[in-house]
């Protein structure tokens, strides 16, 4: 049996949930088929643990596929990382009381990675089947760009395991009184049913336009 390997966060910046480990823990132990089986872990809201959590799942479990996800309250769609930047510009401090400004993720490591993930057949695959999606272009200066940097650092050499971020808007009863968009948590965990199989099957990505102005 393969793994897929799926993260989410605990709560941060004080909510009492994280949708992204809401969404991601109820497919641990879900078979994509015969071959193919998720396992979800939950990340430390911490910038060093969180990326030691992630590689010591990464070496434990061998996946074939590594899909961090994280909760971006105010985005109104399903965001597909592709850019993970060298750095780190906390503008809250994380679970552990820190906030490192202006320091590298990984001294002396290249600026920037790209996802691995075909992330425009992900999103074309979502959108055709009614759920709100988007390639990103920032996944941010946090803890879930960190991650991303950290995982993709982690994979370089190993091109054959495809990994990538994933934001997530807040989840309804965080938006209660906020103005802000949200997504059910079920409508998420429908998403990464769709769009993972996606992820697996595609060797390239799409040719499509999926850029944005601004
Ligand atoms: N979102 C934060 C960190 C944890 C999470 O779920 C971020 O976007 O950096």
């Amino acid at each position: 049996m393969q793994t897929i390997l799926l993260t989410g966060f605990e709560p941060f910046g004080g909510e009492q949930s994280n949708p992204s480990w809401q969404a991601v823990q109820q497919l641990d132990g879900y078979q994509l088929d015969d071959e193919v089986q998720i396992v979800s872990r939950q990340l430390s809201c911490v910038f060093e643990k969180s990326q030691q959590e992630l590689h010591t799942a990464i070496d434990e479990l061998q996946p074939v596929l590594v899909l961090a996800v994280g909760q971006a309250g105010g985005r109104t769609e399903l965001c597909f990382e592709k850019v993970a930047i060298n750095f780190i510009d906390a503008r809250i401090a994380d679970n552990a009381g820190r906030q490192p400004v202006g320091t590298p993720v990984v001294t002396d490591g290249p600026t920037a990675y790209f996802t691995t993930l075909p992330v425009k057949a992900m999103v074309n695959s979502l959108k055709q089947q009614g759920i709100p999606a988007a390639v990103s272009y920032t996944a941010g200066t946090y803890v879930c760009n960190t991650v991303f940097y950290a995982l993709m650092h982690q994979l370089k050499n190993n091109p054959k395991v495809p990994a990538g971020f994933l934001h997530i808007p807040y989840a309804p009863a965080q938006a209660i009184g906020k103005a802000v968009a949200s997504m059910p948590i079920e409508m998420v965990v429908q998403a990464l049913k769709i769009c993972l199989p996606v992820a697996i099957l595609s060797t390239e990505d799409l040719q499509i336009a999926a850029g944005t102005l601004d």
